[in-house]
């Protein structure tokens, strides 16, 4: 390796060691007979400092040259020193450049110029060094470690289905056609219907983090075309209360675990975690309409809740809670229904945001070949999935959760794009 050593482990009781380290001019301060560089790497910054006297020559003379951003390799002393940042500084022998940045850069990585999301977007890599978003991703990879040892230590087992589907799942419109040889093909939406074969394949706990494809024609802070779902499909439940205690049980775990792990990713975030009481509230979809009502937003039976209503409950609730019961118009064919007129679908919402969906599914063929009909499908097109509930479909159910959004809610960032390294929106194909 070039180095042997991250900046965070250069510390004032490291005084006198030889360290080797490696990453990026962050700035260079020159004031003649003294010089600074800041040398930053993942996980922090270190002052090197250049006495005249003290440093090679060769290196002294260096340093003017050092371009912001370059990438260096430092050999030097660790030496403690009270008036160094955090205590410590580093005396180097040697310096060299491994690769020299561009003078004209299209984004400042020490964050002191303020950019707009469009600009640091085009600007992704230099952007992502910044303090905030290597917070915001290093807590991303510590949401998902949580969300695999809780499924994990549950029994559920990942899998991973098809993003190349033949039929839609979550209704038409917004599918992503691909072009498969000489057939149509489209971007998966979901791992919905997969995930319940499996549950005839006879699996009964799978869970899958993969993307989802939706052709969503809007610009939103809330909606990406290309999202990261972690789904969930269980076996012999006895109604969909049985994945909601998974659901909140888990979103819990991964806060607790975050604010166990992140906590210094959480202050350059200025972010307090609050502990998540379980379980969650439960309203009813006829009870949500009623309170929306009370606070002067009329929805009407049967149609989404729209962004006004959804910002609107986020006032009204602190902690996350379940809207439950959702009328069949506004569910897929695979949802079972509680009677004519609602199901066993659940929304999870918090912070104004509608995290997660699910519903314990329809496993009876009959009912189900017939809701396929009721929503203007053919069951001709879902041959393969409904062969699945011919021989043998136990009772079951799931969810699907928005990664994303749950990152928006963790890290308190206001716009999807903040949270997923490259976004993909109705604008933005690249980078
Ligand atoms: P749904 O369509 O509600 O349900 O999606 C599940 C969750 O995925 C997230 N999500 C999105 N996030 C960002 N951008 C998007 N365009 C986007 N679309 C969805 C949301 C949402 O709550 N098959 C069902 C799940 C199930 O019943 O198991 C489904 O896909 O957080």
């Amino acid at each position: 390796m070039l180095k042997d050593a991250y900046t965070a482990d250069v510390t004032p009781e490291r005084d006198g060691e030889e360290v080797r380290l490696a990453g990026w001019v962050h700035e260079v301060r020159d004031l003649g007979g003294i010089k600074f560089v800041l040398l930053r790497d993942r996980t922090g910054i270190v002052q090197l400092t250049l006495p005249k006297q003290k440093v090679p020559k060769e290196t002294f003379e260096k340093v003017p040259k050092l371009t912001k951003e370059s990438v260096i390799r430092v050999e030097g002393t660790v030496q403690a020193n009270e008036k160094a940042p955090g205590g410590v500084e580093v005396i180097p022998q040697r310096i060299e450049v491994l690769s020299e940045s561009d003078t004209h850069l299209p984004l400042d990585p020490t964050g002191k110029v303020d950019a707009d999301l469009d600009t640091r977007l085009d600007a992704r890599v230099l952007d992502l060094r910044r303090e905030e978003p290597q917070a915001i991703f290093k807590i991303r990879n510590v949401v998902t470690t949580a969300i695999r040892e809780f499924l994990e230590e549950r029994g559920f087992i990942e899998v991973h289905t098809p993003k190349i589907i033949a039929s839609a799942t979550e209704g038409g419109t917004e599918l992503f056609p691909v072009v498969y040889f000489e057939r149509d093909a489209y971007l998966a939406q979901s791992p919905q219907l997969y995930k319940q074969m499996l549950m005839a394949a006879g699996f009964e706990r799978v869970y899958e983090i993969g993307p989802i494809f939706r052709a969503e024609e809007h610009n939103t802070r809330r909606h990406l075309n290309e999202a990261i779902s972690v789904d969930i499909e269980m076996s012999f439940i006895e109604s969909e209360e049985d994945v909601m205690r998974v659901l909140e049980e888990l979103l819990a775990h991964v806060f607790r675990k975050v604010r166990e792990e992140c906590e210094k990713e959480l202050e350059a975030l200025d972010r307090e975690l609050p502990e998540l009481e379980t379980p969650f509230e439960r309203i009813t979809y006829e009870e949500t309409l009623d309170l929306l009502s009370e606070h002067g937003i009329e929805v009407e039976w049967g149609e989404d809740l729209p962004t006004e209503a959804e910002r609107k409950l986020g006032e009204i609730f602190e902690e996350p809670f379940f809207i439950t019961e959702w009328p069949r118009e506004t569910r897929p064919f695979y949802t079972m229904a509680k009677d004519d007129e609602v199901t066993t679908a659940f929304d999870l919402m918090y912070q104004g945001l509608e995290l997660a969906s699910g519903a314990q599914r329809e496993h009876r063929y009959d009912v189900l070949v017939r809701q396929i009909e009721e929503q203007g499908l053919s069951p001709e097109d879902f041959r393969h999935y409904l062969e699945a509930f011919k021989y043998g479909m136990p009772p079951h159910g799931g969810w699907g959760l928005g990664l994303e959004r749950t990152l928006m809610t963790i890290t308190g960032a206001e716009n999807i794009r903040e949270v997923t390294l490259f976004p993909r929106d109705r604008k933005r194909l690249h980078p």
